[in-house]
């Protein structure tokens, strides 16, 4: 075992309380490409940083609402990866355990995890997009690929889009002061698979470091967070967590 390997296995199995934040990365070995991927088929001439918009949705919602159901078809025939897992496991090795995902394809809770914040939202819920009604019903997968009209609100007749979060919209009230607290408070922060460069997630880990904990970036690449991290770990988060886990529950049962 190498020294930097160590040090993230010991800064993790002496924790009370552990962050593990992670981004589109953690979900990439399931087949979900990251945010930054560049789109392919049907999908590949348009942003994903103008889909994801009320502007882009204002602008054409049968474009948004089947870009979103391509998305969600994919995950749904997908499952969570070993890496996930191996996070679900840390619940029974450590006193707190809390998942801070960026994601919306809710494989942490499908893995296990209990302890989950989602900060952009999730998937497989929608509201409306004037007034934010919820809604309770099952809202179907369209069938097609490409454009599809969105269903409309039973309330008002407003169309539906995922309850999801776009670029320049607040998240889920109360949600990232949660998360805020719980990276000021942590013993350390394992962070997974993110490039670092949405706010206000991408500033959880600076937190985590002024409130004293080891953070550690499991990461294929460098990224934005790098620079501040204690410990980079250069890995695929399906390889590197279900060794880390793996150490760590060896690594407490000796002191056990
Ligand atoms: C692997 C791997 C493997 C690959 N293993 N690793 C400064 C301060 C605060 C806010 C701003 C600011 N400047 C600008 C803003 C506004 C904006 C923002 O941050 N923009 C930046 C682009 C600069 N932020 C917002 O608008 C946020 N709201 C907000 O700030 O509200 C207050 C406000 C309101 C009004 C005006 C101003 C402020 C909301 C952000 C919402 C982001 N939403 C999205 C879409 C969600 C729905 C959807 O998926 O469709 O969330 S955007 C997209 O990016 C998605 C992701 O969750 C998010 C982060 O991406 P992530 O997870 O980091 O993925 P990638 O693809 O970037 O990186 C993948 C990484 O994985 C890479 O590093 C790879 O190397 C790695 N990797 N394989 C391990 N196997």
């Amino acid at each position: 075992m190498n020294e930097t390997f160590q040090r993230a296995v010991s800064a993790v199995a002496e924790s009370n309380l552990l962050v593990v934040a992670t981004g589109a990365g953690m979900s990439k070995e399931s087949g979900i490409p990251t945010f930054r991927d560049s789109l392919d088929g049907l999908w590949a001439r348009y942003d994903p940083q103008e889909l994801a918009t009320r502007e882009g949705f204002r602008h054409d919602p049968p474009r948004v609402w089947g870009w979103y159901n391509y998305r969600r078809k994919l995950i749904s025939e997908l499952e969570p990866h070993g890496g996930h897992r191996a996070i679900a496991r840390l619940e029974a090795l450590l006193p707190q355990v809390v998942v801070v995902t960026q994601n919306i394809d809710g494989f942490h809770r499908l893995a296990g995890s209990t302890g989950v914040l989602e900060l952009h939202g999730n998937i497989n819920r929608f509201k409306c997009y004037d007034r934010d009604h919820p809604v309770e019903e099952e809202v179907p997968l369209a069938c097609q690929d490409g454009p599809v009209e969105p269903p409309r609100c039973g309330r008002c007749g407003s169309p539906l889009r995922p309850d999801v979060v776009w670029f320049g919209e607040m998240l889920p009230p109360g949600v990232f002061e949660q998360a805020e607290t719980l990276a000021r408070s942590c013993d350390a922060m394992l962070v997974v698979g993110t490039s670092g460069i949405v706010y206000p997630a991408a500033a959880l880990p600076m937190s985590a470091r002024s409130g004293g904990a080891t953070v550690i970036e499991v990461n294929v690449e460098p990224s934005e967070v790098t620079p501040t991290v204690d410990v980079f770990l250069q890995g695929a988060a399906g390889e590197v967590l279900p060794a880390l886990v793996a150490a760590v529950e060896e690594e407490r049962s000796r002191a056990n």
